[in-house]
């Protein structure tokens, strides 16, 4: 059984305490790989590692640094597929979908590249004569990187590229279920030439590294991924140090089925918003409000379609979906069922497990008769299980759609213009989509959600700038004499 080590100041090391744990593939139960477990100590050496790097990576020429991730960019596409099988088998959805993911850290990786040669500031006239300013970029320092499993390389690329070229040194927790995708990561952008010290990897448990991480006062900022609860625990300690924080958290994402909608487009997106990656993304559909008059037709047509998704291994190119990530989440996605069944909801397909393979699968689920109080509608339960919420019009579509404490994605079918408008307008959500459903946003666009889905920042694209820089405010005056801001201005 192959082991594997943290990456601490350069080396691949043993964890202070030895300790190991397995590494699961959820869909044959098969052990694939033996990880080490850090402590709180490996936290402490990987941060002082990750200082000592500093000074010199943030003192690299910004399009130096791209040269590296241009390199990891193509070594990444040279990988695409290896990495893409061994996603599968690590977190066991599809292979269309983890070749997908691997796609997607290409794109940052080439897009935060390209960024090493904008990186962009701002000039403006002074009110004085004879100054001149300016605004530039600096990095923060070091900073505290922890992703979630769904992703395994997509999030963790989304951070660590556009940490790294704005010249920041990074500690990086990946989730305990899928780290060998981040050691591929690692080892790639090593390969290409980033020196030692500037990433430093720590596998363990969430509630020790990631704690250790989130308290450790020589980090200056946090990206985080994850749940609500933990992401709200994460602001108040990181507020005690006045760390940046950005979390992207949960999402009970709806989309708006109008009766003017192409009524086939919809349930393609639908089934590919509700049951792609298992229902495992923050961005998947877990919510379908339907106008009424369409809706016996809409539902009888998806319950067909999603009669025919098959469950198996994703290493097979037949099958639809796969498994989801561990037996927690089962039994999670199961309560789920029996909340839906107990406040009401008509259960019309799914809501079991389903054994094609030893491992955690799950039926496509599908509850009708749902209202929007309803747990089931309210709750995010990161697996296959889709409401089907019956509106009268677009406005209480909307309402409909907004009445949780969620803001990520949302997205609406329509054939009138005015709709789609009106819907970019009035839903409270960071990301909306006309015409196609809740997943599938591009790495070089802003990414996030309002209200309990973070605070506020937006990763990805022309915001991760500001996520891993502070800005430099410059006043310069070549004057030659004292001039007063404010006073000496007529
Ligand atoms: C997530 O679910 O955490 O838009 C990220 C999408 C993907 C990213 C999802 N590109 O669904």
């Amino acid at each position: 059984m192959q082991q594997y080590k943290l990456f601490i100041n350069g080396e691949w090391v043993d964890s202070g305490t030895g300790e190991t744990f397995d590494d699961v593939n959820p869909a044959t139960l098969e052990t694939i790989a033996k990880l080490q477990k850090a402590s709180v100590d490996d936290v402490s050496r990987a941060v002082e590692s990750a200082e000592g790097a500093f000074d010199s990576w943030s003192g690299t020429p910004a399009p130096l640094r791209g040269k590296i991730l241009f390199r990891a960019a193509r070594m990444l596409e040279e990988r695409k597929e290896q990495l893409a099988r061994l996603m599968t088998q690590e977190m066991g959805k599809i292979l269309k979908e983890t070749r997908g993911d691997v796609q997607e850290a290409i794109d940052i990786t080439y897009y935060a590249a390209g960024e090493g040669r904008r990186l962009l500031g701002e000039t403006t006239p002074s009110e004085l004569p004879d100054k001149f300013c300016m605004t530039t970029r600096r990095p923060i320092g070091v900073v505290g990187l922890i992703t979630p499993w769904n992703f395994p390389i997509a999030i963790p690329a989304w951070k660590i590229m556009p940490a790294l070229i704005y010249g920041n040194t990074i500690v990086f927790k990946p989730a305990s279920d899928t780290p060998l995708l981040s050691i591929g990561l690692v080892k790639i952008l090593t390969e290409a030439g980033l020196p030692k010290g500037v990433l430093n990897l720590v596998i363990g448990e969430g509630s020790i590294v990631g704690g250790a991480i989130v308290n450790n006062k020589n980090i200056k900022a946090i990206s985080f991924t994850g749940s609500v609860e933990t992401g709200r625990w994460i602001l108040s300690e990181a507020g005690k140090d006045m760390k940046r924080v950005s979390l992207e958290l949960g999402g009970k994402n709806p989309i708006i089925v109008m009766d003017d909608a192409d009524l086939n487009l919809a349930i393609d997106g639908v089934l590919w918003g509700a049951f792609g990656t298992t229902g495992q993304r923050c961005t998947a559909a877990s919510r379908v409000i339907v106008h009424e008059e369409i809706l016996p037709a809409f539902q009888k047509k998806f319950i067909e379609r999603t009669k025919k998704l098959k469950l198996g291994n994703g290493l097979d190119e037949t099958t639809d979906m796969g498994p989801v990530i561990n037996n927690l989440q089962l039994q999670k996605i199961a309560k789920y069922v029996n909340i839906g069944k107990e406040e009401g909801a008509t259960l019309v397909l799914g809501g079991r497990t389903a054994k094609p393979l030893p491992g955690y699968f799950f039926e496509p689920t599908i509850f009708t008769d749902v209202t929007s109080d309803m747990r089931i509608a309210q709750e995010e339960i990161f697996g296959p299980v889709l409401s089907l919420i019956s509106a009268v019009s677009l406005d209480e579509a909307i309402d409909i759609a907004n009445s949780v404490v969620y803001g990520l994605s949302s997205s609406i079918y329509t054939g009138n213009i005015k709709n789609a408008f009106k819907a970019i307008e009035k839903l409270d959500t960071g990301i909306t989509y006309i015409n196609a459903p809740t997943i599938g946003a591009e790495i070089h666009l802003p990414f996030g959600g309002t209200k309990a889905t973070g605070n506020g920042t937006r990763e990805a694209g022309t915001t991760a700038i500001e996520e891993f820089t502070e800005i430099k405010t410059v006043y310069f005056d070549y004057s030659g004499r004292l001039q007063k801001a404010q006073i000496d201005v007529e």
